[in-house]
């Protein structure tokens, strides 16, 4: 049956969904600490410890190590450093990880409630690696403010991070600096010093980098890059991942991969919830 529906107003159209609703599974996110979220808005990045029990830890750097790819194209993918792309289409391992509670909380708190996933892949940074040019995620949009809600990106530790073998490094505060200034050789650099299983969570506008690595081994690192649900994200997630593999996922999954309409209708597919291909 046809639904009618009045809209008087500009924020009537803006808060309802107008590709229809469709069923919505609960998902658990956990609100962050006060001190998690006070760092994270002083330094533009906070490091949540020990978020991940062995066995999914395991598995996860058993998926990851079994998946990476040839060594980078170019200096900012690393000539000396192993990734690889599409990760949701080739294994189930990483899942506890991109919607872990802890997470969505944070994303919930700093971002937004329904964000889309951005990109996910693998880094290794091998040995001989040298630093990668500093970047902030956001600025891959044309509107990088200090204020702006673009994103939140995490690097999830599957070495140890050392100042030796390529820990990222940050600029703490960076996330608040103008649009247009970038780091210069005074402005002081901190390593994220991590054992496997800590997560780095930072915001889209602070300043960071894969660091050099002078040692033997390599630097394994999983990285989740979350944006506002009204952006395009850097993979097409919605064509790297099929949707025959995003019917087996749980929630909130497939909604961070573009199932998902950001009201009144961004993301519909033929005037209908995207949902719908999944039914
Ligand atoms: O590997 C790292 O520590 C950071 C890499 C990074 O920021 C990127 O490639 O976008």
């Amino acid at each position: 049956m046809a639904h009618t529906r009045i809209l008087n107003t500009p924020s009537d159209l803006h808060s309802q969904d107008l590709a229809g609703t469709h069923k919505r599974a609960e998902t658990v996110s956990v609100a962050p600490a006060s001190n998690t979220l006070s760092t994270y808005d002083r330094e533009g990045y906070v490091i949540l410890r020990g978020l991940l029990s062995d066995e999914v830890r395991q598995a996860a750097e058993r998926a990851l190590r079994d998946l990476l790819g040839p060594t980078g194209r170019n200096n900012f993918e690393g000539f000396s450093t192993q990734r690889a792309y599409a990760l949701l289409a080739k294994t189930r391992a990483l899942d506890p990880l991109i919607a872990h509670p802890q997470i969505l909380g944070l994303l919930k708190a700093r971002l937004h409630a329904q964000p889309l996933l951005s990109a996910c892949l693998a880094i290794n940074i091998g040995p001989g690696e040298t630093p990668q040019m500093a970047h902030a995620d956001d600025g891959f949009y044309p509107d990088m403010r200090p204020d702006a809600r673009h994103g939140l990106s995490v690097i999830w530790a599957f070495d140890p991070f050392t100042r030796e073998n390529g820990a990222t490094r940050a600029w703490p505060g960076s996330h608040l600096w103008p649009a247009h200034r970038e780091p210069a050789e005074t402005d002081v650099w901190r390593p994220a010093v991590m054992e496997p299983g800590d997560a780095l969570v930072f915001h889209g506008g602070l300043w960071h980098a894969g660091g050099e690595n002078a040692t033997q081994d390599g630097r394994l690192a999983l990285t989740a890059q979350y944006c506002a649900p009204w952006l395009r994200t850097q993979e097409t997630m919605s064509l790297a991942v099929p949707p025959d593999i995003v019917r087996t996922l749980d929630a909130p999954l497939p909604s961070l991969l573009g199932y998902q309409i950001h009201p009144p209708f961004m993301g519909h597919v033929n005037g209908m919830h995207p949902n719908r291909l999944l039914d």
